[in-house]
């Protein structure tokens, strides 16, 4: 069985493939199918977004489509940068100048106020209007610095609870056993072995 992964991030392809290691699944991505496209994350859902990210490649590929929408929430700043998680500092922003902004918004805030999660929505888009969803949180804090080089996005600035390290100081295994993506796909793979029998 064939099913396309909808997203453009490679970080996330590895951690995806590292979790659906299933025999008789071959996962695809856009770059396999050079499909070379851009999907507007403009909705104000994670679930909006999931879904317009894989019914859109979907619609052009007519495969049986995966897509994920993450966004890091932090109390102290009212659920912020959450939906808005990629482009938090702005049009051009990068992992780097999201970090920076995050961590000077929460200048003031002490270590006992600095909860925050991370959680995804995957939407398994099957055939036309067939779709399901599937979610994966995590909690855990956000430290003062940046720490350790693995992983992208939040990673540096994030500890999961039951840790004292970053999800960028983590290997892929480690991250992907606790993390909010982990989850969500651990929730696909049954789906895909339980109810699809492949
Ligand atoms: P797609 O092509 O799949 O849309 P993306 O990089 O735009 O990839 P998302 O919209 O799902 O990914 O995520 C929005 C932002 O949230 C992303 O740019 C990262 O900054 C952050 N993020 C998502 N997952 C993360 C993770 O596992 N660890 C740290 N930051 C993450």
């Amino acid at each position: 069985m064939k099913i396309l992964l909808a997203t453009n991030n490679k970080h996330k392809v590895n951690e995806i493939k590292n979790i659906l290691n299933l025999i008789n699944l071959e996962l695809l991505t856009l770059n396999d199918l050079n499909l070379n496209v851009e999907v507007e994350e403009d909705k104000d859902t994670l679930n909006g977004n999931a879904l317009k990210k894989a019914e859109e490649i979907y619609k052009i590929s007519h495969l049986p489509t995966l897509a994920d929408d993450t966004g890091l929430f932090v109390d102290a700043l009212n659920g912020e940068p959450g939906v808005y998680s990629s482009r938090y500092s702005g049009e051009n922003a990068t992992y780097e100048s999201n970090c920076k902004k995050l961590l000077l918004n929460l200048k003031e805030i002490p270590d006992l106020n600095r909860y925050a999660h991370f959680k995804t929505i995957v939407c398994y888009y099957i055939f036309k209007d067939e779709y399901f969803f599937f979610d994966g949180i995590m909690n855990g804090k956000i430290i003062s610095e940046n720490r350790g080089n693995n992983g992208f996005g939040y990673d540096p600035v994030f500890v999961p609870d039951g840790f004292d390290k970053t999800y960028a100081e983590m290997t892929d295994e480690e991250k992907n056993s606790v993390s909010h993506r982990g989850k969500a796909f651990q929730k696909v793979k049954e789906f895909l072995v339980n109810k699809i029998i492949i």
